[in-house]
Formats: C-alpha cells, sequence, structure tokens
C-alpha cells in the first residue's frame, strides 16, 4: 500500500504522556488497535499500576513508567529506558496537563507557573529527549495536545491559556525547526470532552440542576454536547501515521464546531 493512505500504526512504538485515563488513554488505546506498541507515563506509581490494568482489560500490552514530564533528568531516564526495553519512539504524544481555575488577580505566580511548567515547559523537555533519535531513525510523529484556549479566552483559565497559546505556537516551531528531518509535528485542539479534568464542570447542582457550565458549553457547540474522548481518536492515528506525512505544523480542532459558532440564541 502506498504511504498517502497507510492510517496504521504497524510496528511503531508511540509514548503518550500522562495516559492511564482520560484523553491520553483513549489515544494510546486506539494506537495499541492500530498496530503501535504503547508506553506511557504517570506522576504517580498507582496511578501507573491502575493505567496498566485498564490497558490490561482491554487487551492492550502497555508499558508504564513513572515520570513527571516537568522534570527533564526523569524525562531522559525514562526515554533512555524506553528505547532500550521497547524501542526508539516514533511517536510522542504531549497530552499529560493540568489547569487551574483561578481569575488571574487571585492567582499567585507559584500557581501560574505550575501550570506553564505541565502544559508548556513539558512539552518541550519531553520533545527535545525523542527527538535526536527520531532524527537518526529518518522520521517522526510529534503531536500536542492544545485545546480552545489555544485559540480563545475565558475567566479564571489565564495560565492555562497561556501555555496552550504557546503550545500552538511551539507546534509550529518544531515543525519550522525538524520538517527537515522528516518529524511532523501537528497539534490536536479538542473541544469540551467528558473526562475527570472538567468534571467539575459538569457536576450537578445542589437543587439538581445541571452545572450552568455544562448548559453554556452545549449552547457554543453546534451538537448540543460534550465530547468523548474517544472522538479524538480518529484525528489522533491519522496524525501518526504516514497518511499524515504532508501534514505539519497544523492544529486540528476537534471540537465539534465550537470555533465556527457563536452560540445557540439563548
Ligand atoms: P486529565 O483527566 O486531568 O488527565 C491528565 C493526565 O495528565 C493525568 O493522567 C495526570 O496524571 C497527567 N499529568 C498531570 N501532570 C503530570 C506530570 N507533571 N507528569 C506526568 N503526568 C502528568 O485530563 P484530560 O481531560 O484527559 O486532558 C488531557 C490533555 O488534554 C491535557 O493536556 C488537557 O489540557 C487537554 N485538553 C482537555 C480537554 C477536555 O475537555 N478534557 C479539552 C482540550 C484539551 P495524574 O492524575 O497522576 O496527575
Ligand atoms: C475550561 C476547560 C477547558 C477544556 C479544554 C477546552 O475550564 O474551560 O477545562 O479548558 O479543558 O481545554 O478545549
Amino acid at each position: 500500500m502506498s504511504d498517502y493512505l497507510n492510517f496504521s500504526l504497524d510496528g511503531k512504538v508511540a509514548l503518550v504522556t500522562g495516559a492511564s485515563y482520560g484523553i491520553g488513554y483513549a489515544i494510546a488505546s486506539a494506537y495499541a488497535k492500530s498496530g503501535a506498541k504503547i508506553v506511557f507515563c504517570d506522576i504517580k506509581q498507582d496511578f501507573v499500576d491502575k493505567g496498566l490494568a485498564s490497558y490490561k482489560a482491554d487487551g492492550i500490552d502497555a508499558k508504564g513508567y513513572v515520570c513527571d514530564v516537568t522534570n527533564e533528568e526523569m524525562v531522559q531516564d525514562m526515554v533512555k529506558k524506553i528505547e532500550s526495553e521497547v524501542g526508539v519512539i516514533d511517536i510522542l504524544v504531549n497530552n499529560a496537563g493540568i489547569i487551574k481555575r483561578i481569575p488571574m488577580c487571585d492567582m499567585t505566580p507559584e500557581e501560574f507557573r505550575q501550570v506553564i511548567d505541565v502544559d508548556l515547559n513539558a512539552p518541550f523537555i519531553v520533545s527535545k529527549a525523542v527527538i535526536p533519535s527520531m532524527i537518526k531513525k529518518g522520521h517522526g510523529k510529534i503531536i500536542n495536545i492544545c485545546s480552545m484556549m489555544s485559540e480563545l479566552g475565558r475567566e479564571t483559565v489565564s495560565a492555562y491559556a497561556a501555555a496552550k497559546g504557546g503550545l500552538k505556537m511551539l507546534t509550529r516551531n518544531i515543525c519550522a525547526e525538524y520538517g527537515a528531518y522528516n518529524i511532523q509535528c501537528n497539534g490536536i485542539g479538542p473541544g469540551y470532552i467528558a473526562t475527570p479534568q472538567t468534571a467539575p464542570l459538569r457536576e450537578k447542582q445542589p437543587d439538581g440542576s445541571r452545572h450552568p457550565f455544562d448548559q453554556f458549553i452545549c449552547g457554543r457547540t453546534p451538537a448540543g454536547r460534550w465530547l468523548q474522548a474517544e472522538e479524538l481518536t480518529g484525528p489522533a492515528v491519522f496524525l501518526a501515521s504516514d497518511a499524515s506525512n504532508a501534514v505539519n505544523g497544523h492544529v486540528l480542532y476537534v471540537d465539534g464546531g465550537i470555533l465556527a459558532y457563536i452560540g445557540k440564541q439563548p
């Protein structure tokens, strides 16, 4: 089959950061079903163990590593271990992320720095760790999980929006600097996905009514609903496969149309 229509990940090694659950877990599981060998990391051993149990229950033979992706020494060590235990990383998904929903003027510099550290500095650290071997191997795929906040702001998420906006430009710069080595770096910009990270925005109110933000997002999404993490997996497989070798520096928004829609008239 020509590469142009090769959506398979057979024989590839894929590292997905923060993939014990949530979006990372869905993407890693889809990569496994597309033929890739899956490695993932999480910051705590018990989350790695829980993730391994979930992958096993889904019939996926994943390898998990404890690694704080903001710590360059830990990341370098993890990548060396992966290369010796599994193989050179062909596909990196910078998925690990946090959010702090605090009005900017109430946020401490430390709180702001923590978000920037995980959501922007870490994708730099992990990409820097895997690119040299990708260059030696002659190819590589880096996929950064961006956000609606790579394009839009909203109250209380200043650090997150700054990080995700920066991640969009880091994506473009990796494309610019390493595209000559057959490395494609793209982003996925999810809309609003039902995961633990957004659970507080969907919690039922004390009177049993829907959370106001839940109603707001359903009014801002043409499909009128939250998306599921599994709805990101087709685009993620495409960007990890040879079928996307001519796609570079692009952020693919998988948002149900939010960015195209002014919102339903109340
Ligand atoms: P989530 O449920 O909060 O999962 C985040 C994952 O990242 C967890 O496994 C977490 O591990 C891990 N992590 C956090 N800090 C880490 C660190 N320093 N080192 C290693 N792992 C770390 O989030 P999600 O909703 O799946 O989101 C995943 C990514 O998609 C994030 O980058 C997020 O910003 C982005 N995103 C989410 C949405 C959405 O609506 N959910 C939309 C757009 C973009 P622990 O649990 O051990 O901390
Ligand atoms: C928020 C949400 C969003 C989503 C996502 C949207 O508080 O607005 O957490 O930031 O996580 O990034 O694309």
